[in-house]
């Protein structure tokens, strides 16, 4: 569609940055942290681990001031469970609670505002041993760290994310990690699992509404849209399965409060619906979000199924994602769009059409909580990173984002994936996204000194100016 005026963005509008506890903070094991699920998983050979990451836990203010510099009016970071419940319940970790409120008031004192993320795949290891999120009893866990963040922290949040990427683990366990000597869940585990956390995010939407007045609450979904391979009338039935199970499903959920047929039907035909006790569904529907938060990466192309085992492939330079389900989708390439270094799809267009879709189906307003490229960047001898490449992609998926706005799609933040290298969760160094570059190699800690990439400055003048991208 063409238009001759483009709107401006929003004055209020939070442009951002993000990154996760467990790929910026290291200190894995300080000050009282318990173990995570993360912190037990099996390593790949010669790929940073998590015990360091990028040190933030002890430089917060220095890489509060860059992001000062850097001109950011939100940051997106989660809080790790462990660290405040070492065991994921019962004593508190006052150090926990004590690191948080520093890195939050330092935030406030330059005018950041904090979007805090509550559970970022990082559930407490002791927690997992008890059955993890089969067990009931994680939800009790998860509503009563939630009432400790809202009780410390609830004055000086004013936007919540429940759980990452909650499709993600559901959809992908082993993108996650599997603990060291553990075994991948059923699906009907899984399904049960995904049940229980739409009960826990229920229930912690009610409470933060009750006890955070001016809180804004919502879920955080990797979401995007699908294309059909063709226009034969079976790739689209294809496309719309998998569009659905894998993204409206858990948002029809978080927002309204219901079981999406299709998905309700799918998961009753392979035995694998989860069980729902009584008041279960009350409480999914009681919490309502203020907002969606999405995660918008790439788009997949899909094509009817052949209803054999080749309808499932890994993902190209992805080995940990397989695309693909036998007898409901297979995953077809798209000629027209590009892709990274690491072979994801790089689509801004997408990410418009992402936007007004899920504008439309919720009418609520929608904050992008990651968007963005890993590349193996390279440190120049003067001191910089000539990161072009991440220049082009955030302006492009920019650009879509105005569109968007333009086309009346209600988008109130962007925060980019990441503010400053990450580790990422199966590339270690060797694929950053930041704005901000860290000093270290795989297992070479070297100086983790902090240093501006090209995409800084950038960035900063986009911030500047409200939106400019030239
Ligand atoms: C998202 C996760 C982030 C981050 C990002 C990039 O799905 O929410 O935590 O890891 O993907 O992924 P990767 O580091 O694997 O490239």
């Amino acid at each position: 569609m063409k238009y001759n005026h483009i709107k401006p963005f929003p004055e209020s509008f939070l442009w951002g940055g993000s990154t996760s506890a467990y790929q910026v903070e290291g200190a894995w094991n300080v000050d009282g942290k318990g173990p995570s699920v993360i912190d037990m998983m099996n390593h790949p050979e010669g790929t940073a681990g998590f015990t360091v990451a990028s040190d933030h836990y002890h430089r917060y203010k220095e890489d509060i001031k860059l992001f000062a510099e850097l001109g950011l009016k939100a940051y997106r970071f989660s809080i790790a469970w462990t660290r405040i419940f070492p065991e994921g319940t019962g004593e508190i970790n006052k150090n926990g609670l004590e690191f948080y409120n520093n890195l939050i008031d330092e935030l406030n004192k330059y005018g950041i505002e904090p979007i805090v993320t509550m559970y970022h795949f990082d559930l407490p290891y002791a927690l997992e041993e008890k059955g993890g999120w089969n067990n009931r009893a994680t939800v009790d866990a998860f509503v009563e760290y939630a009432r400790t963040l809202f009780e410390h922290f609830g004055k000086k949040v004013r936007y919540w994310l429940t759980i990452n990427e909650q499709n993600t683990m559901i959809l992908h366990p082993g993108a996650i990690g599997v603990p060291k000597g553990g075994k991948l869940p059923t699906k009907k585990e899984l399904y049960q699992q995904n049940h229980h956390m739409l009960v826990a995010q229920g229930r912690v939407m009610q409470l933060c509404h009750e006890m955070c007045p001016n809180g804004k609450i919502g879920p955080a979904i990797n979401l995007t849209t699908m294309y059909q391979a063709t226009c034969k009338p079976e790739d689209a039935i294809a496309a719309h399965n998998w569009e659905t199970i894998r993204g409206w499903s858990f948002l029809d959920l978080a927002v309204n409060g219901r079981y999406n047929a299709l998905f309700w039907n799918y998961l009753v035909e392979r035995q694998i619906e989860p069980i729902i006790e009584e008041g279960d569904l009350a409480d999914i529907k009681a919490g309502s979000p203020d907002f969606i938060a999405i995660n918008y990466y790439s788009t997949v192309t899909i094509a009817e199924s052949k209803g054999d085992a080749s309808d499932v492939s890994p993902r190209a330079g992805d080995q940990q994602i397989m695309l693909g389900e036998e007898g409901v989708y297979r995953a077809a390439e798209n000629s027209y769009v590009g892709k990274t270094k690491y072979g994801w799809v790089i689509d801004p267009v997408g990410l418009r059409l992402t936007l007004r879709k899920a504008f439309e189906r919720y009418n609520l307003p929608i904050l992008i909580t990651e968007n963005g490229i890993g590349a193996p960047d390279e440190l120049t001898d003067e001191e910089t990173v000539e990161d072009d490449y991440r220049i082009d992609y955030i302006r492009d998926h920019l650009k879509q984002v105005q569109l968007a706005l333009t086309d009346g799609v209600q988008v109130i933040g962007y925060c980019p994936w990441a503010a400053i290298d990450v580790v990422s969760t199966h590339q270690g160094y060797r694929k950053r996204y930041g704005f901000i570059y860290v000093n270290r190699g795989e297992d070479d800690l070297l100086d983790l000194r902090r240093i501006k990439k090209k995409s800084f400055y950038w960035y900063k003048q986009v911030i500047e100016t409200n939106g400019r991208t030239n």
